[in-house]
């Protein structure tokens, strides 16, 4: 992409709405416009690190067996009155009224409508189990958005929905979800940890939030720093194999939310030096809860026996769009965003200092060219403004790696790449720079981890 086709509307001034440095970061690198209180645009550079977390969770959703599908943002409200929830949910949900008066809703999530689905067609135990997902956009009306969209009203999620024959059965599928949910923020570079949770408004007894430690984070936190040296499960995991070693590795040192947390049993079993107390962002949550909707709401299969039963069901959702807020809070400087190169929104920026000179943007034009064949995903600064400014932005949208050509470069044969988390610069033959970027690239995508 050329800067000179794109649209990036960074901003040089502090916005001064924006209280944490996510929020300042996402305004500044043009990635999202406020449109109403907990409601925003997302701009092309924002919108292109969504499209790469998206794809990071249907890989490992596919790979896990969750079947991908798309449910609509409306709801009509009778299901919700057949699961009790229509009341239960109380302000956060929006409810609307259409031309004929019939009430609707905008989702706050799905399983109601994922159990209407499943008991319209499902008949038999034979069927089971049966995971399907959506990434799809969701409305709460909370009571104070904020951080930007860290916590928002409308916001996009990914929730996948399973359905067993029995707990033991469901048992699996979540521990299924657990291990996909390892890979999944690993890929992103995260350290996300699964603790124990309070079950909320969905429901159920067994429930771990994914938490990433920040000091801006909402929740406050309290875990074993053992867990931090768990290994994440490898790409070739066998999901339809056990993963309950893999899930107890895990779930063996301490870590609780603060609804959940017992302070005498988190003081007693983790040796002070090994506690940490702290304060995280919720990216994901997994719940069982066993027959809550499909005993409301009718969702039976017929087992071999001929017994009709409820089917056990559990619900897994990760926020996408908290996830990039949750990334610049963990990769970040003084400068701006650091990218880690599987979530960039662009993997290189190619920087000519000077685009009036003929040598110059010849050079670049031709390193651009190379680049996309090679594979890589760069952004091409093209513009004819000066060069502090060009490496102010290039920091500020954190791409992980830029790549400056001068005319005094161009004229010697000599490229300049500078590593935008190490901060290093390297100097080497022109000829030499886009393989050595390949090099470096394409391992950090972790897509074949
Ligand atoms: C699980 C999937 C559910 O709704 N039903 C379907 C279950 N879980 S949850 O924990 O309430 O939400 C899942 C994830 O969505 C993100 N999230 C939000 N992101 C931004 N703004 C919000 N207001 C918001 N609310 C929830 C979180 O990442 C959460 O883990």
């Amino acid at each position: 992409m050329r800067l000179t086709n794109y649209f990036l509307p960074t901003l040089k001034e502090e916005p001064k709405e924006a209280e944490i440095v996510s929020h300042r970061l996402m305004l500044r690198a043009g990635m999202i416009k406020q449109q109403a209180a907990g409601l925003y645009s997302w701009l092309p550079l924002g919108y292109k690190v969504l499209r790469k977390i998206q794809t990071i969770i249907e890989q490992e959703q596919n790979r896990a067996g969750a079947i991908q599908m798309l449910m609509p943002t409306l709801q009509p409200a009778e299901l919700w009155r057949e699961s009790g929830r229509y009341d239960s949910f109380g302000k956060e949900m929006l409810r609307i009224t259409d031309r004929h008066d019939r009430d609707l809703l905008f989702g706050p999530t799905n399983e109601e409508m994922i159990t209407d689905i499943f008991r319209s067609y499902v008949r038999s135990y034979k069927e089971l189990p049966l995971n399907l997902y959506h990434i799809q956009w969701k409305f709460r009306d909370e009571i104070r958005p904020r951080f930007g969209t860290m916590r928002s009203r409308e916001f996009l999620m990914k929730d996948a929905y399973s359905f067993d024959i029995d707990r033991e059965a469901a048992e699996k599928t979540y521990q299924r979800m657990f291990v996909a949910y390892l890979r999944t923020y690993f890929r992103m570079g995260l350290t996300a940890i699964p603790m124990r949770a309070e079950t909320g408004p969905i429901g159920g007894d067994l429930s771990h939030e994914f938490i990433v430690l920040a000091e801006t984070g909402e929740s406050a936190v309290f875990c074993d720093r053992d867990i931090l040296q768990k290994p994440i499960p490898a790409r070739d995991t066998d999901f339809n194999g056990d993963l309950s070693a893999i899930v107890d590795e895990w779930t063996t040192p301490y870590a609780a939310t603060e609804d959940m947390v017992d302070m005498e049993e988190f003081e007693q079993k983790v040796p002070e030096e090994r506690r940490i107390a702290a304060r995280g962002i919720e990216v994901g949550q997994l719940f069982y809860f066993g027959s809550k909707y499909s005993a409301s709401m009718n969702a039976n299969v017929t087992e071999a026996d001929g017994k009709d039963v409820a089917v056990h069901s559990g619900s897994y959702g990760i926020g996408l769009t908290r996830l990039v807020p949750a990334l610049i809070e963990a990769f970040h400087d003084e400068n701006g965003i650091v990218w880690p190169v599987s979530v960039a929104p662009f993997e290189v920026i190619l920087i000519n200092l000077k685009a009036g000179d003929e040598l110059c943007s010849k050079t670049c034009d031709s390193l651009y060219g190379q680049l996309q064949t090679a594979g890589l995903d760069v952004l091409y600064d093209d513009t004819s403004g000066g060069a502090g400014g060009k490496f102010a932005n290039a920091d500020l949208v954190g791409i992980p790696f830029q790549l400056i050509i001068g005319p005094r470069g161009a004229k010697s044969g000599e490229a300049e790449i500078k590593n935008r988390k190490t901060g290093e610069r390297e100097t080497m033959p022109i000829e030499n720079a886009v393989q050595y970027l390949k090099d470096i690239i394409e391992p950090e995508r972790r897509d074949t981890v």
